[in-house]
């Protein structure tokens, strides 16, 4: 269905019909590329380098261009943190103070959010709080206190963050702590970051994206809807039609026949998945976005929205030695149904388990008051949230400091709801028990059309000025953000 007829079917539905007309899951505009697609599962799965300091305590990482091989035979110019697609991964310790030093070689500014970080708000990418182009720095701090997780870092800059990330500005940040350190769960080469993402590429092996002519490579900085990143018949999300996972398309990795922990992110614009492993296989749920689950939970699939993380462990001794275990997208049709596979290439000791009991996550806090947020496109077509679009500077709520609150977020469509600094607890969907995959803390959580989730937020950490978004980039783009101050 083309973009305009689905906007005016959209508008003349209700949330129970779309449901039944089977439009539901899909939260964006499908990108075709104009090369001839790689065959899957012939392209080696890469495991992005590991950021090192440049003296204890202190990282240096510089935003730039480069070329790489994306899709074999073409080249792909990136913006890259360090150069690469992905960005190096920060393994990093819980309590462990650092400082990451950037510095923007590009020819746009960029603003870096640590996604799912309790970072005091000078770090934390507000959109506004730009690096300038052209040889800018900035110090981003992060105390890291927090529980061991599973986070990433991308680029938050006013209006353009879509197109920046889709360009390669985003890298995976792992938390460790002594609790998980004491857990018998795969590691080394048996833990694997998993970065997914779609893309589109042009003939000559370049990103498409579906841009106005001139915009996203000026120094503009400030917000307004006439200078949409993206063009309008793309406002519901840019979809690619080629999966990447840390930046290959369709790859392959030779497993073991053992387990192996995957820490699953969905890095993409705007598309969902629903993540199964065929012909067959259970994930194994030890973490969600802000750590370890208290237990594990077992998943047929999981539903990933941009933003997302699972932490997973997958036992791969299920399977025969020559097995391909295929990492599908139910959700999608066509090329995109395949994510990347494996190939359980032989037998090999395996001392790991997973722990009945994984961890003590935080206790629920008595909450003080409920707010609502909802999650909206005006009768302007602008994405707002309580029917305004982004405000910079003026916060819709003022938590304190050391409280909890009920959130509720109420949505017209496929809203990933993300909320810097706090990390929540999904109570309830439309009044009812959250999903199985809702499970544990986290800082993004699936609100899809029609549906109220209410979530049980902790404001701890620091003081000041944060926000609350809307993960579909192109949402977040047009407007759907918002402040809030922890006081
Ligand atoms: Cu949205």
């Amino acid at each position: 269905m083309s973009a305009l007829t689905r906007r005016g079917f959209l508008g003349a539905l209700g949330g129970a019909a779309l449901a039944a007309a089977g439009c539901a899951e899909i939260s964006g505009e499908l990108l075709r590329s104009r090369l001839t697609l790689p065959r899957p599962f012939t392209v080696p799965l890469p495991v992005p380098e590991v950021a090192r300091p440049v003296r204890p305590g202190r990282y240096e990482v510089t935003q730039r261009a480069a070329r790489i091989e994306i899709i074999p035979g073409t080249t792909t110019e990136v913006l890259g943190y360090g150069g690469t697609f992905p960005g190096p991964t920060f393994d990093l310790r819980r309590g462990s103070r650092v400082t990451v030093a950037v510095r923007n070689e590009l020819s746009v500014p960029t603003s870096t959010h640590l996604h799912g970080g309790v970072t005091p708000p000078g770090s934390d990418g507000y959109p506004t709080d730009l690096v300038a182009p052209a040889g800018g720095t900035k110090d981003y701090d992060y105390p890291l206190e927090q529980r061991a997780a599973t986070l990433w870092y991308h680029d938050h800059r006013m209006d353009f963050t879509g197109p920046q990330v889709w360009r390669g500005l985003a890298g995976m940040a792992l938390v460790r702590d002594e609790e998980e350190d004491a857990l018998p769960l795969p590691r080394g080469e048996r833990e694997l970051p998993l970065m997914i993402c779609d893309r589109a590429f042009d003939e000559d092996g370049s990103f498409r994206y579906p841009s106005p002519p001139g915009r996203g490579h000026t120094g503009h900085t400030g917000h307004g809807g006439h200078m949409a990143a993206v063009d309008g018949d793309y406002m519901e999300g840019v979809e690619g039609d080629v999966i990447l996972v840390n930046g290959a398309p369709w790859p392959v990795a030779e497993v073991t026949a053992t387990r192996y922990r995957l820490r699953l992110l969905n890095a993409s614009n705007a598309r969902r998945y629903r993540l199964r492993l065929a012909p067959g296989g259970r994930f194994t749920q030890i973490g969600s976005d802000s750590g370890l689950l208290a237990a594990p939970v077992a998943h047929d699939e999981l539903p990933i929205s941009p933003g997302e993380r699972y932490d997973v462990v997958v036992d791969f001794s299920a399977y025969p030695v020559g097995s391909a275990v295929t990492l599908v997208n139910t959700l999608a049709g066509g090329p995109a149904r395949n994510v990347m596979r494996f190939v359980v290439a032989r037998r090999a000791a395996d001392d790991t388990a997973v722990p009945a009991v994984l961890s003590r996550p935080p206790g629920r806090v008595a909450p003080v008051t409920t707010r609502g947020f909802d999650f909206r496109r005006s009768s302007e077509g602008v994405w707002t949230i309580n029917g305004h679009p982004y405000r910079p500077g003026v916060p819709l709520a003022r938590p304190r400091l050391g409280s909890a609150e009920v959130w509720r977020l109420s949505s017209d469509f496929h809203h990933p709801v993300h909320v810097h600094l706090a990390h929540f607890l999904v109570l309830a969907r439309n009044g009812r028990a959250p999903a199985a995959s809702d499970a544990g803390w986290k800082d993004t959580v699936d609100v899809r059309p029609y549906e109220v989730v209410d979530v049980l937020a902790r404001f701890d950490g620091h003081r000041g000025r944060y926000m609350l978004h809307c993960h579909n980039l192109e949402h977040e783009d047009m407007a759907m953000m918002a402040d809030f101050e922890v006081i």
